[in-house]
């Protein structure tokens, strides 16, 4: 019989994305009956707010799942490694915003605008991944281009935000600022250099083939959410001094000519997508707009005029709205729509 209510675990709950989920989940009126916030030690005790009244957030721990429907899961990947399998055994599914599990064949990774029928293979191991930020803003704007005129080839640079690293890099910005204006000395803690009016082409760690794991994360997800391994994606990954929201140059080559009137139609009749894109009126999307929003904003849509079948478009997107917290809680709701 379907419930009417889930009990959610939200693990990370004091985290950037964490809190968002909790956002999230009140506004879109999900159906929670009991919430149990989850978070290491250091928070265990204090409270986070959601529908207006007080949670006392509970150390995570292998007994915190039982009688927990679902669990979101956006504590970093070894939290998600040690501990989404206890919660999947206990009877939860979870969905893990993580690196942890993405690319294991047996593990659905979704974007609910591209590839929702993927949900179905949480019954393998109870587990159902969230993809990387970058990726998803990227495929909820490749899709309908796909289904259009097919892609053989992206080459995507991206300008991301701070915020994607937690909430001490939030800090980090705000801190760095402030000691270049108030003339004392710069906190350089979370990336190895100064990230105030500096951009660094450098997310996550670096991989033998001197590509970041950022960039790769971009090639193998887009993959996997798009089914079709012939798509050739190469990717270099910048992080920018900007709170929130991720933007993207996309280039895209398509197997078939698509002219870039029928993209903005097509982008334009696209579920989670809006269309800005006025130039004349310097209309474009910015990371500002983006910020607080659910839609991914694609502008600058134009013809690739190096080859025969060209696009080129900007893509912005809230990294911690679409590319995390928004996007698990459109899954959560697929799936007790659906499955649950
Ligand atoms: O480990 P990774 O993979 O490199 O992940 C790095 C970070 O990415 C964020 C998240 O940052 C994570 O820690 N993140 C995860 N998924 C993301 C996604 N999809 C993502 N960002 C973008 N997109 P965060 O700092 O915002 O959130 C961290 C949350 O996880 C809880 N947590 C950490 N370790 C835990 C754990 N929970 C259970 N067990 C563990 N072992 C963390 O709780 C928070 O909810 P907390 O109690 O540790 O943090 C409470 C406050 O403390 C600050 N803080 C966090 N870490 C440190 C810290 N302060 C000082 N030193 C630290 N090392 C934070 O401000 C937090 O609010
Ligand atoms: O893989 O630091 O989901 O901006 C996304 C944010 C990895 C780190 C992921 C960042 C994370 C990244």
């Amino acid at each position: 019989m379907k419930k009417e209510a889930y009990n959610v675990a939200v693990v990370g709950a004091t985290g950037a994305v964490g809190e968002e989920m909790l956002k999230v989940l009140a506004e879109r009126d999900f159906p929670v009956a009991a919430l149990k916030p989850l978070a290491s030690s250091r928070s265990a005790g204090s409270t986070v707010e959601f529908r207006g009244k007080e949670y006392l957030v509970e150390e995570l721990t292998d007994d915190s799942f039982a009688d927990i429907d679902i669990a979101l899961f956006s504590a970093g990947g070894s939290v998600s490694t040690r501990f989404a399998p206890s919660a999947a055994s206990s009877g939860a599914v979870v969905v893990d915003n993580t690196n942890a599990f993405r690319m294991e064949p047996d593990i659905p990774l979704v974007v609910p605008e591209v590839n929702p029928h993927a949900i179905a293979g949480y019954r393998n191991r109870g587990i159902i991944a969230n993809p990387n930020c970058s990726t998803i803003q990227m495929v909820v704007a490749l899709k309908p281009i796909y289904d259009a005129a097919g892609i053989k080839r992206v080459v995507v640079s991206t300008y991301q935000a701070v915020s994607g690293s937690g909430k001490k890099a939030i800090r980090e910005l705000e801190q760095q600022i402030l000691s270049i204006y108030q003339q004392h000395e710069m906190p350089i803690e979370v990336y190895p250099h100064q990230i105030a009016f500096n951009c660094l082409p450098h997310i996550d760690v670096f991989l033998d083939n001197d590509y970041t794991r950022e960039e790769m994360k971009m090639v193998n997800e887009t993959k996997k959410i798009m089914e079709d391994d012939r798509i050739m994606v190469t990717a270099t990954t910048v992080r920018v001094p900007v709170f929130f929201s991720h933007s993207e140059s996309v280039n895209v080559e398509t197997e078939n000519f698509i002219s870039a009137d029928e993209v903005k139609e097509i982008l334009s009749r696209a579920p989670g997508v809006r269309v800005v894109d006025n130039p004349a009126k310097n209309e474009y999307p910015l990371a500002i707009d983006g910020a607080g929003q659910d839609d991914t904003l694609v502008g600058r849509i134009r013809q690739d005029e190096s080859i025969a079948n060209g696009i080129n478009m900007w893509v912005v997107a809230d990294n911690i709205r679409k590319g995390a917290a928004l996007n698990a809680v459109q899954i959560a709701e697929i799936l007790i729509r659906e499955y649950l």
